[in-house]
């Protein structure tokens, strides 16, 4: 490469780019490629940003014992720490590279090559891979390896202006400035892309939807939730969970944009007749609202991965009457559009009265994208790794012998009914409260059943009932409260729940995994 800054000055011998300067150029170089590429996966196809898609490969092929470890440590913080720390790793090889590279320039062409060709692998072979895909990581490499040679080339010009030491070598110094204002630029396309990646797409969508169902008539509708369906004033969430405050579970690392336009449902395999439903034709049928809550096999004893909502869809028993399953199928298999999979007992979705729901509303607006929008799967009393797919594209009816889960594969259990099971939410674990009355409050959930009872004793005392709420039904958690006199000192509380049908929830501890948590919740706490 001949490269003169100017005819009329004759090329000096270069010397090697300044530290500081050589660091930040391997930075903004994939810097660069990552903004790009985050831009144009917004643009093209949101799945196949190459950052992102290495992500989502990292989750795929962690060991079982870190995920759940991020899961419960983090809990939805882990996908941001994720990314954060992936960032602050490239980063850190971005800058190493750009070090070698002082003089010239192969070293960084060559990470930003193999950090481009680990993306566009990770894109390629990832569940929702298109051939446009292909799209956002190639801008991202070509992008990436013209910045840095074009940053390179820059510092290694000499400068007419810098001041000439002895020799006149003196390499230019890109100007502090022109550095900062390419870094924010390169920032600002990252943000803009991710952002757009993150949420843009689908809000015209969603709020038509959400129209829709404001006009749509329901054959069957929730009844209205009691006043005093939660002890909310003593400390337990409100009966119903804010759409926004509703745990969320997945292993998506960006939220898949899929439209309700584009949403199609294929039902499948051991069926009378192959369907294939667009969202029209799911509105066309019966809309059903139905109050349920939900739970994560993951929960931890005293945990926050259970919330409740009001779900607007269809029955999904009378869906598949009518498209009328072979007796053999023993497992609904369903897939979403990010290329999760999990199977549901079929035997429990056929009870009349379970209300298993391909539900398109929550709460009021159309679902959420973090919660399946536009249609997501939802069987009450099943922990939602077995039950609930969001984003769903494929049902396909088979048998347990044919085809496993995804969570099957890392060693959860085929079947996982929601067990029993009771919280404590007041007093807060080592809170202090003052002596004299003390109110004891939380929740409990048995589904489908429904809860009957909640006892609860005080340093191992003997087990008083606590007051509950009304039962909304028995698909839903309940609260309870119960007032205790107590003296200065540490006190433990602990409960037990017991279903409607007299069953008392387990109090040998078990750990989530296979099929979730159990034990009696006690809670230490400090009277003074
Ligand atoms: N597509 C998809 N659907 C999914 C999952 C997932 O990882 N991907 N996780 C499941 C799990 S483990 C749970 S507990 C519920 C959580 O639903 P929520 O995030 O709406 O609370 O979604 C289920 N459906
Ligand atoms: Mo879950």
């Amino acid at each position: 490469m001949t490269l003169t800054s100017s005819p009329d000055i004759a090329p000096a011998p270069r010397r090697a780019i300044p530290r500081p300067t050589a660091g930040l150029i391997g930075i903004i170089g994939v810097g660069a490629a990552l903004g790009f590429g985050n831009f144009a996966a917004a643009l093209v196809s949101p799945s196949s940003s190459p950052f992102l898609a290495v992500g989502d490969t990292v989750i795929r092929f962690s060991p079982e014992p870190l995920t759940e470890f991020a899961k419960t440590t983090f809990g939805t913080a882990d996908k941001p720490i994720l990314l954060s720390g992936m960032a602050v790793v490239i980063a850190l090889v971005a800058a190493a590279a750009g070090l070698a590279s002082r003089r010239r320039p192969d070293p960084g062409v060559t990470m930003i090559a193999v950090l481009g060709l680990a993306g566009t692998a990770a894109v390629v072979l990832g569940p929702a891979f298109r051939p446009v895909g292909v799209v956002a990581p190639l801008v991202a490499l070509v992008v990436g390896v013209a910045s840095f040679l074009h940053l390179h080339r820059l510092a290694r010009t000499p400068s007419r202006s810098a001041p000439h030491a002895a020799d006149g070598t003196r390499s230019r110094v890109i100007g502090r400035r022109g550095l900062l204002i390419g870094a924010v630029a390169v920032a600002a396309l990252a943000a803009g892309g991710a952002s757009l990646l993150l949420g843009g797409g689908i809000a015209q969508a969603r709020q038509a939807v959400t129209d829709r169902l404001a006009r749509a008539g329901l054959v069957e509708k929730a009844p209205a939730i009691p006043v005093d369906a939660d002890f909310a004033a003593d400390g337990t969430p409100t009966f119903l969970t804010r759409n926004a405050d509703f745990y969320r579970i997945d292993t998506a690392l960006q939220v898949p944009q899929l439209s309700s336009d584009d949403w199609e449902l294929r039902i499948h395999g051991m069926v009378g007749r192959e369907t294939t439903l667009t969202f029209d034709d799911l509105m066309a049928r019966p809309l059903v609202e139905r109050t349920v809550t939900m739970t994560c096999v993951s929960n931890p004893i005293g945990g926050d991965l259970v919330s409740t909502a009001n779900f607007v869809g269809i029955d999904l028993r009378d869906l598949l009457r009518d498209v009328g399953v072979r007796p053999a199928a023993d497992q609904i298999f369903t897939t979403s559009v990010d290329g999760w999979y999990t199977g549901t007992p079929t035997d429990v979705v056929m009870e009349p009265d379970r209300g298993a729901m391909l539900a398109v509303g929550m709460n009021g607006e159309a679902l959420p994208p973090e919660h399946g929008f536009p249609v997501r799967m939802l069987v009450p009393g099943l922990y939602g790794y077995v039950s609930a797919c969001k984003w769903i594209v494929d049902m396909e009816l088979t048998t347990f012998g044919a085809r496993r889960g995804y969570w099957l594969e890392r060693g959860w259990a085929q079947k996982a009914p929601i067990k029993t099971q009771s919280r404590i939410d007041r007093p807060a674990g080592f809170a202090s409260v003052p002596a004299g009355r003390v109110t004891c409050a939380g929740i409990a959930w048995s589904q489908p059943t429904g809860v009957g009872r909640v006892e609860v004793r005080m340093d191992g005392g003997p087990w008083r009932d606590a007051t509950l709420t009304t039962l909304v039904n028995g698909r839903t958690w309940r609260m309870w409260k119960i007032d205790f006199d107590l003296r200065p000192g540490s006190h433990t509380v602990q409960t037990r729940a017991t279903d409607a049908a007299g069953r008392t929830q387990v109090e040998g501890r078990a750990d989530p995994i296979p099929d979730g948590a159990s034990g009696w919740p006690a809670t230490i706490f400090n009277v003074t």
